[in-house]
């Protein structure tokens, strides 16, 4: 019957475009966004730096090369971008027991007490995906820069963040439009290690699966105000969940002062909210807390179109297309 002709359709243009199955298929899914970028952008502080060019070139070669299951490449770190590590960890250090959100605080202080979280050096990613993956079973794999979102996002339905291995120029300690490791490593990891994060995290992602190009775009822009950027409710104050907060402490402030506008979380409005990311954003959403985020987050996305459903079968690690129209 027709539903049933429909939806072996869709499954099978799940397998073309998201082409997802098993995990190992995520070697494909590495497609860059080229925005800013030194070799690029004149407005970038290392498009004048010679040096900066080379060992990002040096570093983005370890993720073409990467393939699923080998430890990541550890990078012995200048003394420069360890200077840089240390003038962000310290005023992250600062801020976060004020401002950052309960969970986050949480596993923060457990990454101190394993001697991964220092101010002397960055840590490596192979480390930092042992911590995640005993938390929740997150791991990490080395990405060149900026993903495309729909290569972004299927990752995150097997449980694996694509996370830059490169340090943001030491001009710029404070504030970079683009991901870097410090990024992802004081604003994402923490929180993929926390079980109701990372639930979410995931669903995100097998949401994306076979979605539709004006769905990824809703799927993202949630991404964007809530991971990147979302704030939320913890005894009548507002905290920090955003990664781009958390390794920004420019932006933190701003986004905690009265200049922005505060909106509560509401998928619906939230997923068709412009933004742009060159610069602090002027919207934030609030959630109450990051369960109840979760929570319309599901109710939302149980509404999409896509007449099927997906779940991780972490035994076969393979994404299965549940028959539910
Ligand atoms: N603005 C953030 C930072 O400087 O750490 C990065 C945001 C990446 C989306
Ligand atoms: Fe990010």
């Amino acid at each position: 019957d027709m539903a049933r002709s429909n939806l072996l359709q869709l499954i099978k243009n799940l397998r073309q475009s998201g082409t997802l199955e098993h995990i190992t298929l995520l070697d494909d899914c590495n497609h860059l966004m080229t925005k800013y970028e030194p070799d690029l952008d004149m407005n970038h502080p290392g498009f004048s730096d010679k040096e900066y060019r080379e060992r990002r070139k040096e570093i983005a070669e370890i993720a073409f090369a990467y393939k699923y299951g080998d430890p990541v490449p550890y990078i012995e770190y200048t003394e420069t971008e360890n200077k840089t590590w240390n003038a962000v960890f310290t005023t992250v250090l600062d801020l976060m027991p004020k401002h950052a959100c309960a969970e986050y605080r949480r596993v923060f202080k457990l990454l101190v007490e394993e001697g991964l979280f220092n101010a002397t050096g960055i840590p490596q990613l192979e480390d930092m995906s042992s911590f995640m993956k005993k938390c929740t079973g997150f791991t990490l794999r080395p990405a060149a820069g900026l993903l495309t979102a729909r290569d972004f996002l299927a990752s995150l339905a097997f449980r694996i963040f694509q996370s830059t291995q490169y340090i943001r120029h030491t001009k710029t300690p404070f504030h970079t439009p683009e991901p870097d490791c410090i990024h992802e490593i004081l604003g994402h990891m923490p929180l993929l290690a926390d079980p109701s994060f990372a639930q979410f995290s995931q669903e995100i992602g097998l949401a994306s699966l076979g979605a539709s190009d004006e769905e990824i775009e809703k799927l993202s822009t949630i991404y964007w105000f809530t991971v990147e950027f979302g704030l939320c409710k913890e005894a009548g104050e507002t905290k920090v969940y955003g990664a781009g907060l958390l390794s920004a402490y420019g932006e933190l402030l701003h986004a905690l002062s009265d200049k922005p506008e505060h909106r509560p979380f509401d998928p619906a409005t939230t997923a068709i909210q412009p933004y742009q990311d060159q610069e602090y954003q002027p919207v934030y959403y609030v959630a109450e807390s990051i369960d109840d985020m979760k929570d319309k987050f599901r109710r939302w996305v149980s509404q999409m179109s896509r007449p099927f459903e997906v779940r991780f079968n972490p035994h076969t690690q393979r994404v299965e297309v549940l028959d539910s129209v």
